[in-house]
C-alpha cells in the first residue's frame, strides 16, 4: 500500500512545549525518502491544522481538553480517509494524546472491513490515566484509557460510540513508568503490559512472541511508536525520558520482528521533541527504526 505521512505539529496534551515540532524533524531526518529507498510509494499529505496551545493549567483533571478534542478530531478525519483510500497511515506527531484520534480511525476501518485489531503500544508509560488519578493533567497520560472507554465523553466517543477497542486488542511493551492510581486502572481493564522487569527476565526475543502471538492474515496491526519508549541514552529527544528503556538493539529487534508478520497497517510517530533533542539525533533513530518496522532488516539469511 502507499504510505500517506499525516504531520499533528502540536503539543497539547504535553506537559513540555516542543513535540509540535515533530513532524518537521521527522521530515528533516528524511523519513520519506527513507522508505522511497526501500521500493515503497510515500506521498507528504502535510500537516494538519488546529488550535494553538494556549498553555493553561489544568480545569477538571484536563489540560486544553477542547483543544485536544479539536486536534484529535482533524486526526481521525484524516487517518480514516487515508484508510479508506487504501493507504497505510503514518501519523507524524505531535504528543501522545493524539493515539485517541489516530486509533479511533484505525479501529472504525477494521470493524468495516472484517479485520482483527492488535495495537503494539510502545512506550515508558501505560498511558493509562484519567482525571480524578493523573499527576499532572496532561491528556497524553490518557489515551488509552479514553479508547478503552474511560475518560470524558469528547475523547470517548470521538467515532461516535465507545468504547474504540477492547482491552484485548492492545500490547503495551516498554513500560516503566505507571502512576499509583494508574496501575490500579491498569490492573482492573487486565492490560496485558510488557514491562521492563518483564523483558529483563524473559528477554525481548520471547516479550515480543507473546506479544504477536494470534496476529494472523486476518490482523491489522497498529504501531503506536512513542519515542520515550527507547532508553534516553539513545534518544533524548523526548519531553519525559524515563531511565531503563530498551537499547538500540532491542529496539531493533522489535521493529523488526513486527516487520517480519507483514501485518503492520497504520503507525503513530509520537513524542519526539527536538527542542531536548541534540542536532536531532532522536528524530534520526526515529527514521531508522520506522525503517526496520518496514522490513529493513540486519538479518543475513533474507
Ligand atoms: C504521566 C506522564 N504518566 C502523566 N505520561 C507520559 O502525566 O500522566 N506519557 N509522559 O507519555
Ligand atoms: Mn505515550
Ligand atoms: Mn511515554
Ligand atoms: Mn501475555
Amino acid at each position: 500500500a502507499t504510505i500517506a505521512l499525516i504531520g499533528a505539529p502540536t503539543d497539547i496534551g504535553a506537559g513540555h512545549r516542543g513535540a509540535s515540532m515533530g513532524p518537521e524533524a521527522l521530515r528533516v531526518a528524511g523519513l520519506a525518502e527513507a522508505l522511497r529507498e526501500r521500493g515503497l510509494q510515500v506521498i507528504d499529505a502535510g500537516n494538519l491544522v488546529g488550535p494553538v496551545n494556549p498553555w493553561q493549567p489544568p480545569t477538571e483533571g484536563y489540560r486544553h481538553l477542547a483543544e485536544v478534542v479539536a486536534w484529535n478530531r482533524a486526526v481521525m478525519d484524516a487517518v480514516y480517509g487515508q484508510l479508506r483510500q487504501g493507504r497505510l497511515p503514518i501519523l507524524l506527531g505531535g504528543d501522545h494524546c493524539l493515539g485517541v484520534g489516530s486509533i479511533t480511525a484505525v479501529a472504525r476501518h477494521c470493524r468495516e472491513a472484517g479485520k482483527k485489531l492488535r495495537i503494539l503500544w510502545l512506550d515508558a508509560h501505560a498511558d493509562f490515566n484519567t482525571s480524578d488519578v493523573t499527576p499532572s493533567g496532561n491528556v497524553h497520560g490518557m489515551p488509552v484509557a479514553c479508547l478503552c472507554g474511560l475518560g470524558p465523553q469528547p475523547l470517548t466517543h470521538l467515532g461516535g460510540s465507545a468504547p474504540a477497542i477492547q482491552p484485548a486488542d492492545i500490547r503495551q511493551i516498554g513500560i516503566r513508568s505507571v502512576d499509583q492510581g494508574e496501575k490500579r486502572l491498569v490492573k482492573e481493564y487486565g492490560l496485558d503490559i510488557y514491562d521492563m522487569r518483564y523483558i529483563d527476565e524473559i528477554g525481548m526475543k520471547r516479550a515480543m512472541e507473546e506479544a504477536l502471538e494470534g496476529v494472523d492474515a486476518d490482523t491489522h496491526v497498529h504501531v503506536s511508536f512513542d519515542v520515550d519508549f527507547l532508553d534516553p541514552a539513545i534518544a533524548p529527544g523526548v519531553g519525559t525520558t524515563v531511565p531503563g528503556g530498551p537499547n538500540y538493539r532491542e529496539a531493533q529487534l522489535v521493529m523488526e520482528m513486527i516487520a517480519d508478520t507483514g501485518r503492520v497497517g497504520s503507525i503513530d510517530i509520537v513524542e519526539l521533541n527536538p527542542a531536548f533533542d541534540e542536532h536531532n539525533r532522536t528524530g534520526q533513530l526515529a527514521v531508522d527504526l520506522v525503517e526496520s518496522l518496514f522490513g529493513k532488516s540486519t538479518l543475513m539469511r533474507d
